[in-house]
């Protein structure tokens, strides 16, 4: 194990938790309170620390410290809220009750691409439901992730170890899987991570939350407000340089109005500005790594190999730097490729034509991953058809607006390859409690359920 401190780590967060659990949980809450007022305060130098590191644009740097702040209101409120249904019992002078406690020690292994809000949605909850964390962020994001430590331990007193950060990489992940200590691992990252974490989590019936890959698409409607859906897409497609898990990959946009949107997409990507994201207009900084590039390439390369026609993607110099900025690409497929089934974290957009709005919907949902969908339309028949039972699988169905970018205060999350969970707003907290069912009898008599007799003596 590279971290001498694992064992240091966890200890402390198992101690300091045992005292938290017992912190009654609108006082939690007063603490989480503060915490946001510290963000408040550090907004602008924690968005430049994540420009810094995660290489975001200013803006969305600081709406990802502003969504951390979000979470810190939502979970304030919420320490006042975790309601525990009472049901009729059957028997008489019974109750019967849910109770719902704290687990312990909750592990959060986060991604580069949100280096801060990600924790916060999974912190938030956490502590107002009287958990500690310890954190493994991406080695790409050990500096968001102390930022967020400092302006913690600035408010915490003696509840600083509630956030515990563990550096690392894969060997801490599966340490933290591994630990019969953690009661649960909330994981953020690819569907191949997840699937080599799961089992490890699993092996122990520990419990898991898991926010895995995207490969998400939209869906444009002859009756669409173009203007507002070309926007839309270029965000999604585009924004984070492609590497958010809700980014735009599939387009599948209705054949009567299939020449003008892609001429209009064409535009618009020409008309991005990609530059250092530390400067004011940049719309689209580097990619994060080489691998990312070499990954992006390799899908393109093998896309123009199949004679499929693609604009764009290529590498760009920018001001002498060596990082990786990319010309977003635009895919046009006549059929299905299997460079589509795949995610690949980069700004890639495939674009393909449909007739009828139900084959727009079986193709959108014809991909392993379920997180984020969108679609254009002013017509109700579609978007409700695609709101409905028969329509998106995913966890996400956004109308009128792109696939990324959600606010906290909607459950977030994906089905089937996406990994299932849920975090930030809605009902998320309870995946960081545990659930009493209490049955009180307040009578003189032992009536048993179901009418059972049994009868001493
Ligand atoms: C992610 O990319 O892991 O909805 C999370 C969004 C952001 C969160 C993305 N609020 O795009």
């Amino acid at each position: 194990m590279k971290n001498k401190n694992y064992e240091i780590i966890v200890n402390k967060s198992k101690d300091i938790s045992l005292r938290w659990r017992s912190v009654p949980a609108p006082q939690r809450g007063e603490l989480i309170r503060q915490f946001g007022n510290e963000l408040r305060l550090q907004k602008e130098s924690l968005a430049k620390t994540i420009t810094k590191e995660a290489r975001k644009i200013q803006t969305e740097s600081l709406g990802e410290v502003q969504e951390a702040i979000d979470m810190c209101d939502f979970a304030v409120g919420l320490s006042r809220q975790l309601y525990g249904l009472t049901m009729p019992s059957e028997r008489p002078n019974h109750r019967l009750q849910e109770l719902w406690h704290p687990l312990g020690v909750v592990g959060c292994i986060t991604a580069f691409n949100f280096p801060m809000a990600v924790f916060a949605w999974n912190f938030c909850l956490a502590a107002v439901c009287g958990n500690s964390i310890i954190w493994k962020p991406s080695p790409h994001s050990n500096e968001c992730a102390k930022g967020i430590k400092d302006a913690w331990d600035k408010v915490s007193g003696e509840f600083s170890d509630l956030i515990l950060v563990l550096e690392g990489g894969n060997e801490e992940a599966v340490s933290i899987c591994k630990d019969n200590r953690i009661t649960l691992v909330s994981a953020t990252g690819s569907t191949q991570m997840g699937k080599e974490l799961a089992p490890v989590v699993s092996a122990r019936l520990g419990k898991l939350l898991l926010e895995l890959g995207g490969n998400n698409a939209a869906i444009v409607c002859p009756s669409a407000d173009l203007d507002l859906t070309i926007k839309g897409i270029a965000f999604s497609a585009c924004g984070t340089t492609g590497q958010r898990c809700t980014s735009l990959r599939r387009l599948f946009v209705h054949k009567d109005i299939y020449e003008d949107c892609v001429r209009r997409l064409k535009k618009c990507f020409d008309d991005l500005v990609i530059g250092c994201p530390s400067k004011e207009d940049s719309q689209i900084g580097p990619l994060i790594s080489k691998n990312s590039y070499d990954s992006m390439q390799h899908v393109l390369d093998s896309l123009r190999n199949k004679n499929v026609e693609v604009i764009g993607g290529e590498r760009l110099e920018i001001e002498d730097s060596d990082e990786y900025y990319v010309k977003p690409a635009l895919v046009l497929v006549k059929n299905i490729e299997d460079e589509m089934l795949t995610e690949t974290f980069a700004p890639v957009l495939y674009v393909k034509e449909y007739e009828e709005i139900e084959d727009a919907i079986y193709m959108q949902n014809n991909v392993s991953q379920g997180l984020s969908s969108s679609i254009f339309t002013n017509d109700i028949r579609e978007s409700e058809l695609f709101l409905s039972e028969s329509g998106s699988d995913c966890g996400i169905a956004n109308v009128n607006i792109g696939t990324s970018g959600a606010e906290i205060g909607g459950a977030f999350g994906g089905e089937k390859d996406t990994g299932g969970g849920r975090e930030s707003g809605s009902d998320a907290w309870k995946n960081y409690m545990r659930r009493v069912t209490a049955t009180i009898n307040y009578g003189d008599e032992l009536p048993l359920a179901q009418g059972v007799e049994f009868d001493e003596g």
